[in-house]
């Protein structure tokens, strides 16, 4: 007998939303269950859709020109929230462009997920020239915290959760989940599909210290005659700013902050030693490092480090310890539990602290403040580094609660090391590796995270490497100045070519660039300014107005020297080179 009924058979019926839903939905629903509201990314084939399905599900999706910049945005997010910040990326060479900025996360311990549609497996594995066909997953792992790939769309909610858990728990760090073509278009039952979205436990677990591990520290730290607490940005991302203030306080004990933990503790407070670094490197007797790794920041613990010198370490990661020097007292855990389980402690501890120490920092930093601010005053034209900087110190300091991002050479150090911080987690820069190219991405993290004004304080190099996303500020309407130090090139616009063949040398650029048309081209706000008192007024205008701007900052071209602070890491070359 025929079916001559017109009732579509639902077995051979076209799957249609909303009683059926793809991986993509799942996806955006499964994120957006784990309490993620932004994504950042680049889209094309094949997670064009699922950013348009994520906006849908209100998550916010800032969209790059380019995915190491949209992942630098996402690491930023991840240091300033400690959430995950998510990057979207098409496969090959967008996987890979991401996957810079979450290899750099890892490094700097910031948690970010890193999600790459990637194309169909069986031609991938046979190699047979798929689209953008490359084995992601194999590429990722070993470079980053974890990488997982999934292949199902039920699957899904539990390949979000593991990614959540393993960025942020333990050590954070940058997670790559790959998702095949074929789970991003697969078909579920919404119902079923729903049905399967958890929310983790508990996904960043309290590491308590052990209690003998604490009193040893204790011990050693009443020991000292001259201590010193050294803050990194462990200790900032921790956001334990009270029990910080709480520790250097109760305990008198003077502190030095890495660069992204300046402001934790305000930098000019009576116990900060920041400029008396040598001193606490050659005398300090007992140094308590809270989520700071003892790295070639900080000569790995040797150099100037007092041989004699004895380490207490708080730190997450066990395998930490002695990597460089032997830590006298390794305490783990996580730097909350860490100093709760210090604090409760502290009243009865009777410090040895000689009180000539402390006065001895005092005094010191009172001289070399001075002596700094003389560098600072002449306001030379055209501008040097110091010049230009007397008047970013002055807008900056004004305005406190701005985040400074910073990246450069010479503009890298001498911002660092003129502009006074006053807040926790208001200094991002290129960090542990120390790379070029985070200066767009992070700056956009840092607005959409905090909703915060940002100055992002460049050199002109620097800003090469990401300065197209300047358009992703303007089109996002963003409250961001970036300030570009032009002294015509890498450390500076001097360089002279060994051939003398023409050619530009290998450190120069474009001394007579006009990087303020760049921000006209986006309708920012922009300024061109050659001396500091131009440059002053320009920048307290652009941070009041809250909007997109861009200043270019005309410096001599003979402003910066080699590598600013760090030339001494060059080899040396044995002939003479005019860098
Ligand atoms: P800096 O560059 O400022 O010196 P590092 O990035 O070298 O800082 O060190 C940060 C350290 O902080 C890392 O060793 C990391 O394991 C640790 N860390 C990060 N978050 C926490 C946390 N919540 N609790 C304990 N340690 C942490
Ligand atoms: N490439 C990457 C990814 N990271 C790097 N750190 C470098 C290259 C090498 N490099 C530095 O270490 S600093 C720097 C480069 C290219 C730029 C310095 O020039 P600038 O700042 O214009 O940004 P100053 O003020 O001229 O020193
Ligand atoms: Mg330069």
């Amino acid at each position: 007998m025929s079916n001559t009924s017109t009732t579509p058979n639902p077995a051979t019926q076209a799957p249609h939303f909303p009683a059926q839903v793809t991986g993509m939905y799942i996806l955006a629903r499964a994120l957006k269950n784990v309490g993620i509201d932004v994504m950042y990314g680049l889209v094309g084939i094949p997670v064009t859709e699922m950013a348009y399905i994520a906006q849908a599900q209100g998550i916010r999706f800032i969209s790059f020109r380019h995915e190491q910049q949209a992942g630098m945005a996402a690491a930023t997010h991840g240091f300033l929230t400690k959430t995950p910040g998510v990057l979207l990326t098409v496969s090959s060479l967008g996987f890979i462009n991401g996957l810079t900025a979450t290899v750099n996360a890892t490094v700097n311990c910031y948690p970010m997920i890193q999600i790459s549609g990637s194309s169909q497996r069986e031609t991938i594995d046979l190699e047979q020239g798929a689209y953008e066909g490359l084995d992601q997953l194999n590429v990722a792992k070993g470079l980053v915290k974890a990488a997982y790939r999934v292949n199902r769309p039920e699957d899904i909610p539990t390949a979000v959760a593991r990614a959540y858990r393993a960025a942020v728990s333990g050590r954070p760090g940058g997670v790559y989940l790959d998702v095949t073509t074929a789970c991003l278009g697969a078909v579920m039952n919404h119902d079923d599909a729903e049905k399967l979205l958890f929310k983790p436990v508990d996904p960043c677990p309290a590491v308590q210290p052990s209690a003998e591990s604490v009193d040893r520290a204790l011990q050693l730290l009443a020991s000292a005659r001259q201590p010193a607490i050294l803050l990194g940005k462990g200790a900032a991302y921790a956001q334990v700013d009270d029990k910080i203030k709480q520790l250097v306080e109760t305990t008198g004990i003077p502190f030095y902050p890495m660069s992204m933990a300046k402001g934790l503790m305000p930098d000019n407070h009576p116990l900060s030693a920041i400029s008396a670094r040598s001193t606490i490197m050659e005398k300090a007797d007992v140094v308590m490092l809270i989520g700071a790794r003892l790295n070639w920041l900080l000569s790995r613990g040797h150099g100037k480090w007092n041989p004699q010198g004895q380490f207490i370490q708080l730190d997450i990661d066990p395998e930490e310890f002695d990597c460089n020097r032997p830590i006298a007292a390794p305490v783990v855990g996580d730097i909350e539990s860490s100093l709760d389980a210090i604090l409760a402690k502290l009243p009865g501890l009777k410090l040895n602290m000689d009180p000539a120490w402390v006065k001895g920092i005092q005094d010191e930093s009172k001289v070399k403040n001075a002596k700094f601010l003389e560098r600072l005053a002449p306001q030379t034209v055209p501008m040097t580094h110091w010049s230009a900087l007397s008047a970013v110190k002055k807008v900056l300091e004004a305005n406190p609660d701005t985040i400074l991002v910073n990246e450069g050479a010479n503009t890298l150090d001498d911002t660092r090391d003129s502009v006074d911080m006053f807040l926790p987690r208001h200094r991002i820069d290129c960090a542990t590796w120390a790379i070029m190219g985070m200066g767009m991405g992070s700056a956009i993290g840092a607005a959409v995270a905090t909703g915060k004004s940002v100055v992002a304080v460049e050199g002109d190099s620097a800003f090469g490497f990401s300065g197209m996303d300047f358009s992703t500020i303007c089109r996002f309407n963003l409250p961001v100045t970036v300030v570009i130090f032009n002294n015509g090139g890498i450390y500076n616009g001097i360089g002279e070519n060994l051939s003398k063949d023409g050619d530009p040398a290998p450190t120069t650029l474009d001394v007579k660039a006009r990087y303020d048309k760049l921000g006209d081209a986006f309708g920012a706000q922009t300024y061109y300014v050659t001396t500091p008192a131009q440059l002053e007024s320009a920048l307290a205008e652009a941070v009041a107005s809250k909007k997109p701007c861009l200043i270019d900052v005309q410096l001599a071209a003979d402003s910066g020297k080699e590598s600013g602070h760090i030339g001494y890491l060059n080899p040396a070359p044995l002939i003479d080179i005019v860098v």
